[in-house]
């Protein structure tokens, strides 16, 4: 069986193709595959779990009907979406994922991050997911209307997007000192995580030992996942929406 890894479906309600596409995604995971882990940024944005928007009620209620069914479904916070909390997991069945996870994929331990704290050269950002990150800061922006977290919410995407076109490609990718550093720390050769929305799979050496890590694909347009299979054998496929493509290939009969 399977093991199917996401990350950056940015779901909302300006996406509603590619919130078609993931619960097609999970009807798919349901026949097919022993979990789906879900690695961040999975909402464009999550001011709270009160009063989910339509999108939210469609992704929970596909979500309670996989896990139902027996589907483990493990999702980590991302950038977007930390404040995913509690009357979230309750709702859908999911389990919430630490920051730093190992997993034991077939028998070889695999380290899943959504990714963002691994961009250590942007010292700006880090800075800003440090303090909103808190568990005061967390409370503080819950206890406020919805209204104006959402105003929040959307002054801080714009930020972003700023600092997105201002700052060098560069400093916005992970840096290989943090990758290093917390492989060595979980004592694996092996790191999936999102965030960075630039695909692929990097080959490396450490401590001598052949490494890897493996960049999820963002859904722009296409939705795409990684499957691994029991064999140890891994790739990323891409599915598009409104046609018959699928991510796991026809049911076996
Ligand atoms: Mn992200």
């Amino acid at each position: 069986m399977t093991t199917v890894f996401v990350s950056d479906l940015h779901l909302s309600d300006q996406t509603p193709a590619m919130v078609q596409l993931f619960c097609s995604l999970l009807k798919e995971c349901q026949n097919q595959a022993t979990a789906l882990y879900i690695l961040g940024d999975f909402f464009d944005a999550w001011v709270g779990d009160d009063v989910p928007d339509g999108t939210a009620k469609i992704v929970i209620t596909a979500l309670r009907e996989a896990t139902s069914a027996g589907l483990p479904v493990a999702i980590q916070h991302g950038n977007r979406d930390f404040l995913l909390g509690k009357r979230f997991f309750a709702q859908t069945g999911c389990t919430l994922l630490p920051e730093e996870y190992l997993l034991n994929l077939h028998g070889q331990p695999v380290l899943l991050m959504h990714g963002d704290s691994l961009c250590t050269d942007d010292l700006a950002y880090q800075r800003f997911r440090k303090r909103s990150r808190t568990f005061l800061a967390k409370s503080l922006f819950l206890l406020r209307s919805r209204t104006k977290r959402q105003a929040i919410a959307a002054h801080y995407r714009e930020k972003s997007r700023e600092h997105t076109a201002m700052t060098a490609e560069s400093i916005m990718d992970v840096t290989q000192n943090a990758v290093v550093a917390i492989m060595q720390k979980h004592h694996t050769l092996h790191l999936i995580h999102g965030h960075t929305h630039r695909p692929a799979e990097h080959v490396f050496l450490l401590q001598e030992k052949e490494a890897s890590r493996t960049v999820l694909p963002a859904w722009h347009g296409t939705g795409g996942a990684l499957i691994c299979l029991p064999d140890g054998s891994r790739k990323t496929v891409f599915a598009r929406p409104g046609t018959s493509d699928t991510f796991l290939g026809p049911t076996a009969t």
